[in-house]
């Protein structure tokens, strides 16, 4: 690092001094806590996005937004090239950069890290970071201290694309890196060219008689609700009402965490909506909910993740199926694609039961977005979901390539056939949901396509399975991160015999399932337990919970 580059570094850091006798932690969603205390954090982000621009030579996006968490708390977290989240390699250098106490060992840090890494900052390097951020009023002093950070690093600039979704931002970097257009308007573009050609190949009979029409979205009052709004007037074929979309509380009372997790309506929806299809966004629109009012209570039934997941798994088995016709099997042109399923423990068992049962390989994961890519990116076709409304689907490039050519045969050899159509598609799929990561707006037209695909009502759709009834709590403990897990989190190692003590409570009950983990996003031990009754899915997570207290409670020595 040169002289001018220190000074400069220098300079700027000692702009940003960070709060006293706090600590930050990259968790599963980056950096979150109260904004008034993020300045430093989102600046020394800045130039962790610019040194990872120039070390991979590409593309960098870094998103400001605490999600679905309350509207006074904010967070940054960075997207890598591929538009996934930011390497697991990287987070402990992302650690150390935001508890850097002052200039001075920042500039330390970053001497170190960047001959570790090789990272080359003489010599003009080039590097762009992509900007955005939610809703949140902090967003905008929050979006220059990264602009600020960006720039400390020499030949490292940065774009603002403004207030935008989480997964549009992890889009744009993706298509940037691939040399593809990257604005909003490329976005939405793509996504209603896929929409409309899934629902051109609808099967003849099928269509709409079954759907009401009718959809209505809770916006969670966040950028998703903004959003939907400029891209329904284009829909067409569709039609959305869209409430909560920015005109009251952040996730306050509304949005895709609130519904999951309380069960019951969000604000702005009542009786006289019962039983018509509602989704549910997060307040940065990366998690999709469905669910339907009861008639005269405030309840709902919910269609999670779970039955997301189930939806696009049974609707991609059956066109892969079409597309490998007999013939082909015979005739060897078929493409023997492994399709892949990826939950983590919190999937509700009937939904592992159902995807098995249609033949499918299951795997589970620990928690967090990461985890689920990563092992979802094994497959041709890797879908994955979490409970909470947060999945895609993910198609190599190996099999991309094989069903553009197969598609191009059969355009000239079967035009207008089944097979044809399967393959058209498949590739629609390909390019409505978005690989980078999340996304409930693509998830959502996803959705809605393959329903009026099936001619399925959403009441249809939520008979696919019944969920067994499940209960989460969570324990305050002295510290959590004395829970070490194995197996996905199924399995506690440490403390030595919880784990005998939730073997044995979990027999009593019929149907019983129950694990404990630490939370990533909060100070605090989640209880998950699933049962053949909601009495006893109950009655087993206290019990547990009891557990918890006993091996690590304020109690406990
Ligand atoms: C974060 C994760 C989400 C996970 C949740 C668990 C990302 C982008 N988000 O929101 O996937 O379900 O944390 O929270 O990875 P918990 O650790 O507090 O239960
Ligand atoms: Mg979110």
């Amino acid at each position: 690092m040169n002289e001018q580059q220190r000074s400069i570094l220098l300079q700027s850091a000692s702009r940003f001094p960070p709060p006293p006798g706090v600590k930050f932690s990259y968790g599963t969603a980056g950096f979150r806590a109260d904004a008034s205390l993020l300045e430093s954090t989102v600046f020394r982000v800045g130039i962790l996005a610019a040194l990872r621009s120039i070390q991979t030579g590409s593309v960098i996006g870094l998103m400001i937004t605490a999600s679905h968490n309350k509207v006074s708390d904010n967070g940054v977290k960075v997207a890598d090239p591929s538009g996934g989240m930011l390497t697991q390699s990287w987070e402990p250098f992302a650690d150390a950069l935001a508890n850097a106490p002052d200039p001075h060992s920042l500039l330390q840090l970053l001497d170190d890290f960047v001959k570790k890494e090789n990272i080359t900052l003489e010599g003009a390097p080039v590097a762009e970071v992509l900007l955005g951020r939610d809703t949140r009023p902090s967003g905008m002093s929050l979006l220059e201290a990264a602009k600020q950070g960006i720039s400390a690093i020499m030949g490292a600039s940065a774009r603002v694309m403004g207030v935008v979704t989480t997964p549009q931002l992890h889009w744009m970097v993706r298509a940037k890196n691939k040399g593809v257009e990257a604005s909003e308007n490329n976005y939405y573009d793509q996504l209603l060219t896929s929409f409309r050609s899934l629902l051109d190949y609808i099967p003849q009979g099928n269509n709409r008689n079954n759907v009401t029409d009718k959809l209505i979205v809770d916006g969670a009052d966040g950028v998703g609700g903004e959003k939907l709004e400029q891209l329904k007037t284009r829909l067409g074929y569709l039609t959305i009402d869209v409430r909560n979309y920015g005109d009251g509380v952040l996730n306050e009372g509304v949005g895709a965490d609130y519904v999951q997790k309380e069960k019951v309506v969000p604000r702005s929806f009542g009786p006289a909506d019962a039983g018509v299809r509602c989704a549910s966004l997060d307040g940065d629109a990366d998690r999709l909910v469905y669910f339907s009012i009861l008639s005269n209570s405030n309840k709902i039934d919910l269609v999670d993740g779970d039955k997301i997941l189930s939806l696009f798994a049974l609707f991609l088995k059956e066109q892969l199926g079409i597309l490998n016709g007999p013939e082909d099997a015979k005739a060897n042109k078929s493409y023997h694609a492994s399709l892949g399923v990826v939950q983590t423990a919190y999937a509700n068992g009937a939904s592992t039961d159902y995807l098995k049962q249609l033949g499918l390989e299951v795997v589970l994961t620990p928690t967090g977005v990461k985890y689920l890519h990563e092992k979802a990116a094994e497959y041709d076709i890797g879908i994955y979901f979490e409970a909470n409304g947060h999945g895609t689907i993910l198609f190599s490039d190996t099999f991309l390539s094989w069903l553009d050519t197969r598609n191009n045969e059969l355009a000239s050899t079967s035009k207008g056939t089944d097979q044809h159509k399967a393959a058209l598609r498949l590739l629609a799929v390909s390019k409505l949901i978005n690989q980078a990561v999340g996304d409930a707006l693509s998830g959502l037209l996803l959705v809605e396509a393959i329903l009026q695909h099936m001619g399925w009502s959403i009441h249809k759709w939520n008979e696919l399975y019944q969920d067994l009834p499940s209960r989460q709590l969570k324990v305050k403990v002295v510290d959590r991160t004395a829970i070490i897990t194995a197996n996905a989190e199924t399995t506690v190692v440490r403390p030595v015999g919880i784990q005998e003590a939730i073997n044995t409570e979990t027999a009593k009950y019929p149907q019983g399932r129950c694990f404990i983990r630490p939370s990533g996003t909060e100070d605090v031990v989640r209880v998950y337990a699933e049962a053949s009754t909601q009495e006893a899915a109950d009655n087993l997570a206290h019990s547990v919970m009891r557990l918890v207290d006993q091996y690590l409670g304020y109690s406990s020595s």
